[in-house]
């Protein structure tokens, strides 16, 4: 390990698996600019639009700055010696199982593993799950059934130096923008590399790709099974490295025989002409990466999704070699970390099974604990099932936000609130989760907290202080910590700092451990606290004595981690077909650009909410025009378990029968979007890792008597309308919103939801259109707008969000209710979040003669940056827009 120079805090993105490299720099005002770091192998100084914006997100509003007991501020000690003492208490009285933790891919792997610790070895129970069961639990489940290990075995250079890629249900593009961004530029340098992209969606991803197969869901299994026969018919098959390394291939190949190609075709839904071509590029081309994320995890055959892609890889040997294997990409930014330390709930640490005795009494003689958990504990659906029950009485809960991510949430919801202790962990005050809690920890977070993640791609990076602690917030692996103490356990948690706990993480992956276990870190036993600070980003393996024949991929050598050292072929059976119940539509779920998650970092930053403001639907044309919604109304979702009100986006980037809803959307910004509210908790058999993209639920037109737009200084109230999502803007909130009823008085109204008394309203009413408009002024300054419309408001929102605050004289005033406020510019809808730039902006450069990407580049900056929205200009482009397969 080197030891890197000073200067700007060298650390790592909060947000996604990539693991990119920032430098944060605290300027004289207090401010931190961030940038990516150029000696960073993830990202060689690339950032994408949400890394990019995290100087924008460092704001104390809304923070959690002290414990919490009933929503009333109590002291530290108080705090913890409660959780304590309910823990102990429902120890005693209930055993061991009545206790549960419910953890997050975004702690720390310091914060992870002495939480891990203490609930197997310590507790004696195993129910310690995380976020992470919702995410990458069938990855994990298929790389051990395939490989014996939970082992990636590939780097993000095989992306570079593969000929085809082929990503299965990743939006890339918006959710690895800058790994995604790394392959554009290598299909720049070299264009014979090939994108086929399989997504149900033609998402921005799916628009860039050589071939994009528009899959019927769930259509993986059998699409990978035909391509297995295929491979197998063709003479692909790498005979010597099957007969070396691969077991089960016979039962995988006579599983995938029994598809012939016109029942390929009905289970996916794809052309002869299409699935030909995609076997055949396959099957011809040496240097293949499949990369995979949620289209595969979330579902109920996901474990046999992994594993029909990674049937391929073995049966052609393309694994473990420059520019081949299968690629799990990781959500969470230290997804990774949390597998080695054994975070979940199936899992021992550092890589062992907690079905294995040996591997139970090695870790228990590691830690010198007074027990172990002998068996699996519950895996996040049953955990909140057993919440529910009443078997579970204590709960913590930390850096996640179940209550919005799980399915069935409003099942959780009211599980937590119904649970007799919980705690939870959390930076902010006020989430769905968090006001909850019977106690609020308050932790720290990105910025102000110092440990290690892992990437996608094994390599571990620090995360360091770049911020002050703000009020009483404390580190999560210190309240853990702190418990664990105060529960009897002074001397296994005797740390002072992250780096403590790494080196004995280290020595833990390295104890006992020949070359059996693929995850050893033992170089870093005995690293100095000021190595550790100054750690630069490594590659795992790394053992204590480095091999000269070092490998950075895992599997080329064909020796794996299963008992008789060969890989296993599963032979997976392909579901049934996916066909919604007569009039039911399929519920896809996912991610938007510019959104983390639930919202609660960056849904404060405004050029990221300028993107996509509200929650939305995306619906078929037909699907659209059967139950008569025009563009833009606001429409239901909903089923037995709830109902959730949208923005309709009527388009054709979707199939027939099947929406797509953004995950985000919670309380917090919207009135009813919370779309875990209507998805069932189906649960994968093998992983136990939910089918989150797989809904069913009745699609209807509101009548709404009233839309509306709004600009105002404070957050609006939540109680007045119907539908109603708010977004923060530079200068306050913008608001969209639905009513069922017009309200008789529509100027205190619009006050009431601008929460204004004493300002001077001006207002404009057009009887025959029913339009009416406010604006709100303190002496000269505009304070406030509201537009309302029997129709979905049609309006340039730039123009009146750039107009709050600024001062107006009683002659101009009427450009406000026009829509044409001189300080606001008709930018249009925010492509460029990096620069600020709308699509009208983009189109008047198209206008004007800009004929590709560079060009419009060049004349308006956008794309310039992060380019994370550069396929999304090409899409203005008329001549750049690629056909799709099957429709
Ligand atoms: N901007 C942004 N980036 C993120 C995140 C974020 O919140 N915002 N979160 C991070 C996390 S934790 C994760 S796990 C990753 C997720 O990254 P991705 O998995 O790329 O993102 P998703 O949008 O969840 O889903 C990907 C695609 O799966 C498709 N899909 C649905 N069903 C099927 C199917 O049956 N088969 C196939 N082949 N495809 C299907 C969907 O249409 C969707 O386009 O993103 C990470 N990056
Ligand atoms: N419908 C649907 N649901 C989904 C998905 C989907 O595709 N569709 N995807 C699933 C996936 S892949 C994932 S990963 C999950 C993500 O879902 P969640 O994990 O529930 O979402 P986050 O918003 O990331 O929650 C993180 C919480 O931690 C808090 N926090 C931030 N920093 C810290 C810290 O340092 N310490 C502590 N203790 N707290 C902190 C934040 O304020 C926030 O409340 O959602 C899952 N749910
Ligand atoms: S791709 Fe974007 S979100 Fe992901 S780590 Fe890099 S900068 Fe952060
Ligand atoms: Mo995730």
């Amino acid at each position: 390990m080197s030891v890197e120079a000073s200067g700007p805090t060298r650390s790592t993105c909060p947000y996604c698996g990539v693991g990119c490299g920032v430098l944060a720099t605290r300027n004289d005002d207090g401010n931190v600019s961030i940038a990516g770091d150029p000696d960073h192998p993830a990202n060689y100084g690339r950032l994408c639009s949400k890394g990019a914006a995290l100087g924008e997100t460092f704001d104390l509003e809304g923070r959690l700055l002290r414990p919490l007991i009933d929503g009333k501020p109590a002291p530290w000690d108080r705090a913890l010696d409660m959780v304590a003492e309910r823990f102990t208490q429902a120890i005693e009285t209930h055993g061991p199982d009545s206790v549960a933790f419910y953890l997050s891919g975004q702690l720390l792997t310091e914060d992870y593993y002495v939480a891990n610790k203490l609930m197997k070895g310590f507790v004696g129970s195993a129910n310690i799950d995380t976020n992470s069961r919702l995410c990458m639990a069938s990855s994990v489940a298929g790389h051990r059934r395939a490989f014996g290990a939970d082992t990636v075995p590939g780097t993000y250079a095989d992306l570079e130096l593969a000929n085809l890629i082929v990503l299965v249900g990743s939006n890339l593009a918006w959710c690895h923008p800058v790994l995604y961004q790394r392959i554009v530029a290598a299909r720049t340098r070299r264009p014979q590399m090939k994108l086929v992209v399989i997504d149900p969606r033609r998402t921005e991803t799916a628009s860039a790709a050589d071939l994009h197969l528009k899959i019927a869901p769930d259509g993986d299994v059998a699409l990978f099974l035909g391509l297995l026969a295929h491979l197998g018919k063709t003479g692909s098959f790498s005979d010597d490295y099957i007969r070396r390394s691969v077991g089960g291939l016979d039962e995988a190949l006579a599983s995938a025989c029994a598809h012939d190609l016109e029942d390929i075709s009905t289970r996916t839904g794809l052309s002869h002409r299409d699935l030909q071509q995609f076997y055949e590029l396959f099957a011809t081309t040496e240097r293949v990466v499949t990369v995979y994320s949620q289209g595969v995890n979330q579902s109920v055959s996901g474990t046999d999704k992994v594993n029909a892609i990674i049937n391929c890889h073995l049966a052609t040997g393309r694994i473990g070699r420059a520019g081949m294997g299968p690629f799990s990409v990781t959500g969470q930014p230290n997804a990774m970390g949390g597998r080695e330390v054994g975070g979940l709930s199936n899992m021992l640490a550092a890589h062992m099974q907690i079905e294995c005795a040996t591997d139970r009494d090695r870790v228990q003689r590691f830690w010198a604990s007074p027990t172990i958990a002998t068996r699996p504990g519950l895996k996040a659906v049953d955990l909140f099932d057993a919440v529910a029950d009443g078997r579970i009485r204590a709960l913590w809960i930390m850096g996640t936000n179940p209550a919005v991510s799980m399915p069935d949430a409003d099942a959780v919801k009211a599980a937590i609130a119904n649970c007799p202790f919980t705690v939870v962990s959390d930076a902010m005050t006020d989430t769905d989760t968090v006001r909850l809690a019977d106690i609020r920890l308050p932790s720290l977070t990105w910025g102000e907290k110092d440990g290690t993640v892992t990437n996608s791609e094994r390599r571990i990076s620090r995360q360091r202080t770049v911020l002050p602690t703000p009020g009483l917030a404390r580190a999560d692996w210190w309240q853990m910590t702190q418990i664990a103490r105060r529960m009897g356990f002074v001397e296994a948690f005797d740390y002072e700092g992250p780096a403590d706990i790494f080196r004995e993480h280290a020595a833990l992956s390295a104890f006992e451990n020949a070359g059996e276990r693929d995850f050893d870190i033992g170089a870093c036993a005995r690293i100095t606290t000021s190595e550790y600070d100054a750690m630069r980003p490594f590659q795992w393996p790394a053992p204590d004595v480095i091999a000269p024949t070092r490998q950075t991929r895992f599997f080329g050598d064909g020796r794996f981690y299963t008992s008789d050292g060969r890989a296993c072929a599963v032979a997976v059976t392909a579901p049934p077909g996916a066909t919604a119940p007569d009039r039911l539509l399929r519920v896809n779920t996912g991610r938007i650009r510019d959104q983390w998650h639930t919202m609660t970092r960056t849904g404060k930053a405004p050029r990221l909410n300028a993107h996509i403001a509200e929650p939305f639907c995306e619906i078929h044309p037909a699907d659209a025009a059967f139950r008569d919604i025009s563009p833009a109304q606001i429409v239901k979702l909903s089923n037995e378990r709830g109902e959730i009100l949208i923005r309709a986006l009527i388009t054709d980037r979707v199939r027939r029968g099947e929406v797509f809803v953004p995950m985000h959307w919670n309380d917090q910004f919207a009135n009813r979007a919370r779309i875990g509210t209507l998805i069932e908790a189906l649960a994968d058999p093998v992983s136990g890792q939910p089918a989150l993209k797989a809904g069913l639920a009745t699609l209807s037109r509101v009548s709404h008597k009233l839309y509306g737009f709004a600009v105002s200084p404070e957050k609006p109230p939540a109680g007045l309308c119907d539908y109603l999502a708010m977004a923060r803007t530079q200068g306050g909130w913008r608001a969209e919103f639905a009513l069922e009823d017009v309200p008789d008085d529509l100027p205190s109204f619009a006050r009431h939801l601008l929460r204004h008394g004493g300002v001077q309203e001006i207002g404009y009413a057009d009887a025959d259109n029913g339009r009416r408009r406010f604006a709100f002024f303190e002496g000269e300054r505009l304070v406030g707008a509201v537009f309302l419309a029997e129709e979905p408001v049609q309006l340039a929102r730039n123009t009146l969000i750039a107009a709050l605050d600024h001062l107006y004289s009683p002659t101009e005033r009427w450009q406000v209710l026009a829509g044409c406020a001189r300080h606001g510019i008709d930018t249009g809808r925010i492509v460029c979040a990096c620069e600020s730039v709308g699509a009208n902006t983009i189109r008047n450069a198209i206008a004007s003669g800009c004929h590709n990407v560079e060009a419009i580049g060049k004349a308006t900056r956008a794309g310039i940056n992060c380019g994370s929205c550069r396929t999304e200009i090409a899409s203005l482009l008329p001549s750049l827009q690629t056909a799709t397969a099957a429709e």
